[in-house]
């Protein structure tokens, strides 16, 4: 397979899914929605609605129920990118080459429009009630999309992220740098997972076997983020890899070495693709895509 050509193929699907569903500007006056959607089209990978529709065709799912929660995850994905890149957290100026959305729009409008995106992620995966067979499903995908976006997932990792940067607490233990990557960075790996089995009216053991590859995929990823990092930097430098010095947050390179931290990550990788190779379905693709997640050096 060209995985390539493939993932491209699979993200222009993606995208298209998701632009129907971004709010329309005429509709609201101000610059809102225009923040909102200039954040949605700033070239983004468009891994989870990927993700989302690979699992629910994998467990025979052909309608369009799954299409507003792409949308949502996006959404959600974005809305914590627009208020990480913020003056009070991240004070980022560019994200992707392009201005971060309080960049080009004002501290007060990135905030707004970090709100206005998770809401209206709720809002647009509701519309799924609209064209279901069964609510109890949409009902469940939408308590999955909650809970892993909420307080026991993406938003309490990040939130012990933060607290211990602004305290400069920067050398964590090990169990505070899984605890955040499991949260921060997983959760919203295994949501859009669990959501397609959901949809397609999948069994447990499939819908819980989503979450453990999500789980693994998602550390695997964040591991990947650590070392690409470092490598990044380093070759910004013209320096040789294994010549870094310590930056003065943990992380799992300054844990184990960028050596290390990519076999955590290839270790993580190959146990979820053994779950995957366990299960029934067509999942050639969705097994390469987690090697990528794992590996972004490609
Ligand atoms: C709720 C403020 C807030 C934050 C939540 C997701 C997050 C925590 C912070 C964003 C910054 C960050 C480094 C997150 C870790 C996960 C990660 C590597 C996100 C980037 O995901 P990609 O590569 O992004 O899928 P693209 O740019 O492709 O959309």
């Amino acid at each position: 397979m060209n995985f390539d050509e493939e993932f491209q193929k699979r993200k222009a699907e993606a995208e298209e899914i998701v632009c129907r569903y971004l709010p329309d500007e005429k509709e609201v006056p101000g610059k809102l929605t225009e923040a909102m959607n200039y954040s949605m089209l700033a070239g983004g990978k468009r891994i989870r609605p990927v993700l989302m529709l690979e699992s629910y065709r994998m467990c025979g799912g052909d309608a369009a129920v799954v299409e507003p929660f792409m949308a949502a995850i996006e959404m959600i994905h974005t809305h914590s990118l627009v208020h990480d890149d913020l003056p009070a957290i991240d004070d980022d100026e560019f994200r992707r080459g392009k201005k971060t959305t309080h960049a080009a729009f004002g501290a007060a409008l990135g905030v707004l429009a970090g709100d206005a995106l998770l809401n209206y992620a709720y809002e647009t995966a509701m519309t799924a009630f609209d064209c279901c067979q069964d609510p109890a499903k949409v009902a469940r995908a939408l308590r999955v999309l909650a809970q892993k976006t909420g307080i026991g997932g993406m938003l309490g990792g990040q939130s012990v992220d933060v607290e211990n940067e602004k305290n400069g607490v920067f050398q964590l233990e090990r169990k505070t740098i899984d605890y955040i990557y499991v949260n921060k960075t997983a959760a919203l790996l295994e949501a859009p997972l669990m959501i397609g089995a959901i949809l397609a009216g999948a069994d447990e053991k499939t819908v819980s076997a989503m979450q453990e590859i999500g789980h693994r995929a998602g550390l695997a990823f964040q591991i990947a983020d650590d070392v690409l990092d470092v490598t990044s930097t380093l070759e910004e430098l013209g320096k040789p890899i294994g010549s870094d010095e310590k930056n003065n947050k943990t992380t799992y390179v300054t844990l184990m070495g960028v050596e290390g931290a990519r076999e955590e990550a290839e270790r993580l990788t190959r146990e979820a693709v053994e779950l995957l190779a366990s299960m029934d379905g067509e999942h050639e693709f969705l097994k390469e895509l987690l090697l990528f997640m794992a590996d972004r050096r490609k």
